[in-house]
């Protein structure tokens, strides 16, 4: 008999409880649940890295070093995107074509420059770095 009356009261109490723990999750969880779509939505409208255009080199500056060493192109239009990932500045630089881009630290830059049929050298004209290693090849065919 009072084990009934002590569940009915704990039924009502816990009624109580349960509508304010709804309201209060709810309250909570909308706008979570709405920043959530949009951390989820939003790299698909505006993706963390820039896709580079078909026929273009991508070229990552990290280490004090290219991340390809080798590079080869068609035709006499050369497409290079640079990203430099270090914490000092680098250059993207070919004597024979006049090419000398310098990239700030952790920036960024698109490169469009004509170069003949031919093997040149890149290298980084930031002082010390060439010798460091920081070269490579660029190879344009026909
Ligand atoms: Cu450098």
């Amino acid at each position: 008999m009072s084990t009934e009356t002590t569940f009915k009261r704990e039924v009502v109490v816990l009624g109580r409880g349960f509508d304010r723990a709804i309201y209060l999750f709810l309250a909570a969880a909308i706008p979570l649940l709405v920043l959530a779509g949009v951390h989820t939505l939003l790299p698909l409208v505006q993706p963390t890295r820039p896709v580079a255009p078909l026929g273009t080199v991508v070229l990552e500056m990290k280490d004090m070093a290219y991340s390809s060493e080798e590079i080869v192109t068609a035709g006499s239009t050369v497409n290079v995107s640079l990203s430099n990932l270090d914490f000092l500045p680098h250059t993207f630089t070919i004597d024979e074509v006049g090419m000398d881009q310098e990239v700030p630290a952790l920036g960024k830059a698109q490169l469009t420059f004509t170069a003949e049929p031919g093997v040149y050298s890149i290298y980084c004209a930031i002082p010390g770095h060439r010798e460091a290693g920081m070269v490579g090849t660029l190879t344009v065919t026909p």
